[in-house]
């Protein structure tokens, strides 16, 4: 394995999938950097810890999340925001780790995305189950930065639409170590995740984990 970030080569995928233009899958990409990132991520989660927040329209949501950077995004029953402010914690979010940034600058120029300047990471947690329905991402002030996402854990099946609700949606299966990375025509596309199957990962055992990267504020 190999452990240092970035410092003899940078990463590559194992296979690129183009899902249409602005949408690749990098598959594998985060493997060469999984225990810098895994390990920061449970440093950035004991600050800020998981929570399963209410949509604006009272329902607890099956993912449980939180956030580093600048920005960190939340949903409560007044609506959907990036704030400053762990409404938990009433501290500022953990900054965003060294491991974190590298990985998610490097997948968006890879993607051909350069210049990438990530201020928010969600982190988002799935057990058996949970699921993500069908959403665009539209709570960012600027839409010409992409968004990068991690996954880390179970396999999942990501749902990816088109501009409209009603377009059709493919099922693609992601893996430990893929990163997706969509902007320019592709920033607005609805997608969500399938209920997540239940399995046990050698690392993480019953859960998926995801990062997504984004240019919030
Ligand atoms: C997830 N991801 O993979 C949820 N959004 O757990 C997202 O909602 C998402 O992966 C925008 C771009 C990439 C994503
Ligand atoms: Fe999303």
């Amino acid at each position: 394995m190999n452990t240092s970030l970035f410092g003899m080569e940078p990463p590559a995928p194992l296979s690129r999938d183009i899902l249409g233009a602005g949408a690749a899958v990098l598959a594998g990409f985060a493997l060469s950097v999984e225990d810098e990132v895994l390990c920061a991520l449970m440093s950035v989660v004991e600050q800020s810890p998981f929570r399963n927040m209410v949509t604006p329209g009272g329902f607890r949501m099956s993912v449980a999340m939180s956030n580093c950077g600048a920005l960190g995004w939340i949903t409560d029953r007044t609506g959907y925001r990036y704030d400053l402010i762990d409404p938990e914690t009433n501290c500022p979010w953990p900054n965003m780790p060294t491991a974190f940034q590298k990985i998610a600058v490097a997948a968006a120029e890879e993607a051909g995305f350069p210049g990438f300047v990530p201020d928010a990471c969600l982190i988002n947690r799935y057990e058996p189950g949970a699921r993500l329905s069908l959403h665009q991402d539209k709570n960012e002030r600027d839409f010409t930065q992409p968004i990068v996402s991690v996954s880390l854990g179970l396999p999942a099946t990501f749902l990816f639409g088109g501009l409209e609700r009603e377009d059709k949606t493919r099922r693609i299966q992601i893996v430990h170590g893929d990163v997706l990375v969509w902007g320019g025509p592709a920033r607005l596309r609805y997608h969500g995740i399938a209920p997540l199957r239940d399995g046990e990962h050698p690392q993480l055992g019953r859960i998926r984990y995801n990062l997504t990267f984004r240019n919030a504020g």
